[in-house]
């Protein structure tokens, strides 16, 4: 770690995130649906150790305990996402008002407590009984998801300023439509490229009806980012790693900002493309008030192909290389090539296999300087001209790792499965420090 140390900006904006299916639990409580979770983490060998998120961190019901936890970090905000299938069950039609009310307490507490409510709209848990109809392949979904941002902001939106749409929309479509490693499980490129092009649909329909209801609203899409950076100034290197650029982060940040697919990868994907009608793109490129941008790790290529492991370097639990110079080198290459609005990072953490030590506590020294790195790469983004806002650490609680189940922890905090104790990790101790300082060393 340097010696010196960067301020942030006195509004800069420190926060952590979760997402509801990851640690809600209470699965069927008070007249939730069933979402495309659910029913995945419930097919046999889908997930890690045939974990579910029945249960999780049971924060539906421990709500209480986990706002005054993030209140003790001294937490400004947090980003939490809201369960469709728990305010409308099948996703269109009967609200289920039990849920509306568990948002409602929860939105109250955060504000009670300090804390900037930052809700996502969808973080992957679709209504199965969408999913049943064709899910984000119909797009008569769209229009669903329309009709349910418009319920949260009429309900939340008098104390909820700060609104996003999607959570990772290139996960949902392409892990979980073409890979098959996520919800629903399939396996088909083709409707991959068409759900994404429905989630961004879904994204602009949203908005407008957000706007509609409230136009004061910040409203705001969260993106995966994970660069692939070539190891040499060769062509072959420097056209991969293009190319993927222009496949992944160019497929949702063209036609979100610029009104249009990337042309190369369009081309490239030839009769799979998705089919577009007349008005979509303008529909898509509504204007944002904010981005959220995820970074975890990024990609070598060289020879046109993909290193690993990268000579020297470090890996997460989730294999994941640590290089926070990658994450300056990404924002700034936002700034200058795309008319981007103020950003936020979303999310941006770490899984490393924690342990509860014999003096009761979880002492994670790798996490605090993966944190830290970033936070300083972050802050030189800033003095290169990026207008970063805000920073929110993944994830406040360990928590359902997806695929992985409860087999990786990115929490700040510990949670032992079994009792629902929560305890503090020393990173946790780290970040409330940093946000009481407003500054990294
Ligand atoms: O846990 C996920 C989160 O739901 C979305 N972004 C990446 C995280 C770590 O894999």
């Amino acid at each position: 770690m340097s010696t010196r140390s960067l301020t942030f900006p006195l509004d800069f904006l420190w926060g952590a995130a979760t997402a509801a299916y990851q640690i809600e639990g209470a699965w069927d409580a008070d007249g939730r649906g069933e979402s495309i979770w659910d029913r995945f983490s419930h097919t046999p060998d889908k997930v890690e150790n045939g974990d579910t998120g029945d249960v999780a961190c049971d924060h539906y019901h421990l709500w209480r305990e986990d706002v005054a936890l993030m209140q003790r970090l001294g937490l400004q905000a947090y980003r939490f996402s809201i369960s469709w299938p728990r305010v409308i069950p099948a996703g269109r039609g009967v609200i289920n008002q039990a849920g509306l009310d568990f948002y409602d307490r929860l939105v109250d507490a955060l504000l009670e407590a300090g804390i900037q409510p930052f809700p996502t709209l969808y973080h992957w848990d679709l209504p199965q009984a969408l999913q049943d109809a064709g899910g984000w392949g119909a797009r008569d979904t769209c229009g669903y998801f329309a009709d349910y941002a418009d319920l949260m902001v009429r309900r939340l939106g008098d104390r909820v300023r700060f609104w996003s749409t999607f959570n990772e929309p290139w996960v949902s479509a392409f892990v979980g439509y073409r890979d098959g490693r996520h919800a629903p499980g399939l396996q088909d490129g083709k409707l991959a490229l068409q759900v994404a092009h429905h989630l961004l649909v879904a994204h602009g329909v949203a908005v407008q009806a957000i706007r509609a209801t409230d136009s004061q609203l910040q409203v705001g899409i969260v993106l995966n980012t994970w660069p692939v950076e070539p190891a040499t100034d060769l062509e072959q290197d420097l056209a991969l790693a293009e190319a993927a650029w222009q496949e992944n982060e160019g497929w949702f940040l063209d036609p979100l900002l610029r009104g249009n697919y990337p042309p190369a990868a369009l081309e490239a994907h030839g009769s799979s493309a998705p089919s577009v009608q007349p008005q979509d793109m303008a529909l898509i490129a509504q204007p944002l008030d904010w981005l959220g941008i995820n970074y975890y790790s990024r990609y070598v290529v060289q020879k046109g192909e993909i290193v690993g492991p990268v000579p020297g370097a470090e890996y997460t639990d989730m294999g994941w290389e640590v290089h926070a110079p990658a994450f300056r080198r990404l924002l700034v290459r936002l700034k200058q090539e795309y008319p981007i609005p103020p950003l936020y990072i979303t999310e941006n953490g770490a899984a490393f296999p924690d342990r509860v030590s014999p003096d009761g506590r979880v002492h994670d020294p790798r996490r605090i300087v993966y944190l830290h790195d970033h936070l300083v790469q972050a802050r030189l983004a800033m003095d290169d001209g990026v207008d970063l806002r805000g920073y929110f650490a993944w994830s406040l609680l360990d928590n359902f790792e997806w695929a992985y189940g409860y087999a990786k922890r990115f929490g700040l905090v510990y949670v032992d499965y079994a009792t629902q104790q929560r305890i503090v990790k020393d990173s946790g101790e780290w970040y409330a420090q940093v946000i009481a300082r407003n500054e990294v060393e």
